[in-house]
């Protein structure tokens, strides 16, 4: 699927436990503009439901354990976070869906831009119409 990938960082691990750094623009691959997490997530909830224009973002579960369906016109794969050293990376223009939240879970998320409403398409009919990776396919 476009825009998207798995990213493993690196673990400092010995007798005292572990330590992953994660370096905007080294192990992320932009500038990380805005940082924030979700949290106190009851498990029945769905959260998300929008695509973004412009924003680049890498999620990583810091505790517990959090699905995220990951969703374009043509594709569709849900994948489970629980690893605090691994991140989903998502980029524009895909759909993204975070659900089955375990109690006590912390989802990190280190974005590419400040907050900005304006990014969002929150309407499922409208992302596909105006997703211009999808231009000529559909
Ligand atoms: C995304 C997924 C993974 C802010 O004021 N500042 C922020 O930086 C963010 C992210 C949200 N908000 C406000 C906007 C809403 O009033 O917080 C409220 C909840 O936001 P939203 O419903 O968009 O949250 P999610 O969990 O559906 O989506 C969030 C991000 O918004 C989104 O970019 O990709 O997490």
């Amino acid at each position: 699927m476009y825009n998207t990938g798995i990213m493993r960082f690196k673990i400092h691990s010995d007798e005292y436990g572990r330590l992953t750094p994660v370096e905007s623009g080294i192990d992320i691959p932009f500038e990380i503009k805005r940082v924030y997490y979700i949290y106190n997530v009851l498990s029945d909830v769905t959260r998300g439901l929008h695509s973004h224009n412009k924003l680049h973002q890498v999620l990583i579960a810091l505790g517990g354990s959090v699905k995220i369906r990951i969703k374009t016109p043509s594709d569709e794969q849900v994948i489970e976070l629980y690893d605090p050293a691994e991140g989903l990376y998502i980029g524009p223009y895909v759909w993204r869906e975070m659900f089955d939240f375990s109690a006590g879970s912390t989802l990190l998320v280190l974005a590419s831009e400040l907050y900005d409403e304006n990014d969002y398409i929150r309407d499922y009919c409208e992302y596909v119409r105006k997703n211009p990776l999808e231009r000529g396919k559909i």
